[in-house]
C-alpha cells in the first residue's frame, strides 16, 4: 500500500495512504464519509478540502447508506441517521453539499464519481474487513486518485505497529512514542471557496429510512442524544464532573462514572483527538487524566491494530492459539449452567447480577464497562462450546449496544476469550482463561444496589 509523499500540508501525510494512484484531474473532489460522522475536527475532511482547493475544485460529502450493516437495527441506525442530518446542516453552512446515497458503495460511488467527474475521491479509514471489500470495489472502478485518511486514530494504525500486537504492554510504548508527533491541534475547516455547479435537491431523509431492513423492535433510546453538538457537550460534562473520580469510579456500575462516549466515538460523531487534547488541558489530576488515556487511546487503539491485521477479528478462529487450544481441551467439560440463546437474551439466568446487566443493554443500548467483562466470561461458561459462547456474546453486543460492531467490541469479546490477556491457573471449562465471579463484584461494589438500579430502569 502506497503512503503519501508530499501531497497536503496541514494533514500530516503519514495519516494519508493511496488506495488508487495517479493525477488529479480538475473536477470535484467528494468525500466519501463513513467512518467519521462529523464536520469538525475530521482529518479526511480537512484532507478532502485541501485537496480540492489545490485544484480550485468544489467539494462535496457523500454517505452512502447500506440496508443491512453487520445486524444493526434501529437503535443504532436512529443515532446515525440523527447525527447525519445535523452534517448535512453544518457543512451546507459552509458551501460544501452532503449527498445521502443508498445502497452499496462499490456501486453507488462509481456512478456517482463518474457523473460529477470527480478530480479525486477520499474517505476515512476503518479496519473492518466489509469496509475494505467496498473499499477495493471502488478503487477497482473509479478513473480517479482515491485517498483513505485515519481520522479515526490518534496514532494512524499502520504507523502505531506494523503487525498484531501481543498486548497492551507491548503497543503501550509504542503509542506513546508516536503521540507527540500526532497530537496535534486542528485547524478549522474553511467556508468552502468554488461553489458546487448545480443546485441542490434537499435530502428526503424519511424514504433514505424506509430503504432500511432492519429490526424495529431494538428501539432508539432517549437518555443520549445523537450528535456532533451533544457528544461535545457530553465530554465536557464528562470533565466537569466525573474525570477526576474516574480512577476510583470506573470499576463501578452503581456510580455514574464513565464518560459515555463510545456511541459517539463508534459513529465518529466526537473526535478520539479532540477529546485526548481537552482532557490532556483540563485540570483534573494527572492519574485521573492518564488513567482515561490509557482507555481513550491504548485500549482503543489497540483495538484497531488486532482488527486491522487479524482477518479473524469477529469470530473464534481470531483469538490466538493458546486461547483456543485450552479452550478446546475444556470443551466438553460439565456445565452446570448451560443457557439457551433466548434465556440469555431474555436474561433468565440464576445469576442476577449478569441478569441486570444483560438488561441494562437491553433497555439502555449502554452495559456498563465493567460488566461487559463479567458478561461476556459467563456466556463463555454457559454455552455449550466456546465458538457457540463467542458467537452469542457479538450477536447480542452488537443487536443492543449503540457502540456495538467496533473495533472495541470485537476486541473486547475477544478479551473475554483471551485475546490481549496471559494464561492464568487452569480450571473447568475456562481452562487458562482469567476466570470472573460474583464474589469479585461484590468485592468491588455494591452488586445489589446495582440490580435496583437496573430494575428501576425497566420500570
Ligand atoms: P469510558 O470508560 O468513559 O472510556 C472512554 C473511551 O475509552 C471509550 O468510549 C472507548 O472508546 C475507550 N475504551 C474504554 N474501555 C475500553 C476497552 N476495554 N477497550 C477499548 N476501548 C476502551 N466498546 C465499544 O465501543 N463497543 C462495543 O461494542 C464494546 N463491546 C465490548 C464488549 C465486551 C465483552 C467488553 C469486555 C468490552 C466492550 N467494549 C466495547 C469496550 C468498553 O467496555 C467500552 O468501550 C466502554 O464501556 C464504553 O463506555 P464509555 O465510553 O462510557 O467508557
Ligand atoms: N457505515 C456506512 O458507511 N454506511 C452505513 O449505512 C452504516 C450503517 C451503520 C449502522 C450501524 C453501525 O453501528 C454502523 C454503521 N456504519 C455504516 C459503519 C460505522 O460507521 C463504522 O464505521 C463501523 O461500524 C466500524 O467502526
Amino acid at each position: 500500500m502506497q503512503v503519501l509523499s508530499d501531497v497536503g500540508s496541514m494533514v500530516h501525510k503519514k495519516r494519508v495512504r493511496i488506495l488508487k494512484g495517479g493525477a488529479q484531474k480538475t473536477g470535484p473532489v467528494i468525500y466519501w464519509m463513513s467512518r467519521d460522522q462529523r464536520v469538525r475536527d475530521n482529518w479526511a475532511l480537512l484532507f478532502a478540502q485541501e485537496v480540492a482547493v489545490r485544484q480550485s475544485a468544489p467539494m462535496a460529502v457523500v454517505f452512502c447508506l447500506v440496508p443491512t450493516f453487520l445486524g444493526a437495527t434501529m437503535r443504532q441506525y436512529g443515532f446515525m441517521l440523527r447525527g447525519l442530518q445535523e452534517v448535512e446542516k453544518s457543512l451546507n453552512a459552509l458551501n460544501i453539499p452532503f449527498f445521502l446515497l443508498t445502497g452499496a458503495p462499490d456501486d453507488e460511488l462509481p456512478k456517482v464519481a463518474a457523473e460529477y467527474h470527480a478530480g479525486a475521491l477520499v474517505t476515512d479509514f476503518d479496519p473492518l474487513s466489509m469496509k475494505n471489500e467496498w473499499k477495493r470495489g471502488v478503487a477497482g472502478t473509479i478513473d480517479c486518485p482515491f485517498y483513505e485518511v485515519d481520522a479515526h486514530n490518534i496514532v494512524p494504525c499502520w504507523v502505531a505497529s506494523p503487525h498484531q500486537e501481543y498486548a497492551a504492554y507491548t503497543f503501550r510504548p509504542k503509542i506513546k512514542r508516536a503521540l507527540p508527533e500526532f497530537l496535534e491541534v486542528y485547524p478549522e475547516l474553511r467556508n468552502h471557496p468554488y461553489a458546487w455547479p448545480e443546485s441542490l435537491i434537499e435530502i428526503d431523509w424519511s424514504s433514505a429510512l424506509k430503504t432500511l431492513q432492519v429490526e424495529q423492535t431494538v428501539r432508539e433510546v432517549e437518555w443520549l442524544r445523537p450528535g456532533e453538538e451533544v457528544a461535545d457537550r457530553v465530554l465536557h460534562e464528562f470533565i466537569d464532573h466525573k474525570l477526576a473520580l474516574y480512577p476510583e469510579q470506573r470499576n463501578d456500575p452503581t456510580r455514574d462514572g464513565l464518560s459515555n462516549l463510545s456511541p459517539y466515538l463508534h459513529f465518529g460523531q466526537i473526535s478520539a483527538e479532540r477529546v485526548a487534547l481537552e482532557v490532556q488541558q483540563s485540570d483534573a489530576p494527572i492519574q485521573s487524566k492518564a488513567a482515561f488515556l490509557e482507555e481513550l487511546i491504548v485500549r482503543r487503539e489497540l483495538s484497531d491494530n488486532f482488527c486491522f491485521y487479524n482477518p479473524f477479528c469477529a469470530s473464534f478462529e481470531g483469538l490466538p492459539e493458546w486461547a483456543k487450544k485450552t479452550l478446546r481441551d475444556h470443551e466438553h467439560d460439565a456445565r452446570e449452567y448451560c443457557y439457551s440463546h433466548e434465556e440469555l437474551e431474555h436474561a433468565e439466568t440464576h445469576d442476577p447480577y449478569w441478569n441486570a446487566a444483560q438488561t441494562e443493554m437491553v433497555v439502555r443500548g449502554k452495559m456498563h464497562g465493567y460488566m461487559r467483562m463479567y458478561w461476556g466470561k459467563k456466556i463463555l461458561e454457559w454455552s455449550r462450546t466456546p465458538e457457540d459462547a463467542f458467537n452469542r456474546a457479538l450477536y447480542l453486543n452488537d443487536k443492543y449496544e449503540l457502540d456495538g460492531r467496533d473495533p472495541n467490541g470485537f476486541t473486547g469479546i475477544a478479551w473475554c476469550f483471551g485475546l490481549h490477556d496471559r494464561p492464568w491457573r487452569e480450571r473447568a471449562i475456562l481452562g487458562k482463561l482469567r476466570y470472573m465471579n460474583a464474589n469479585g463484584l461484590r468485592r468491588k461494589f455494591d452488586a445489589e444496589t446495582y440490580v435496583k438500579q437496573v430494575a428501576a430502569y425497566q420500570a
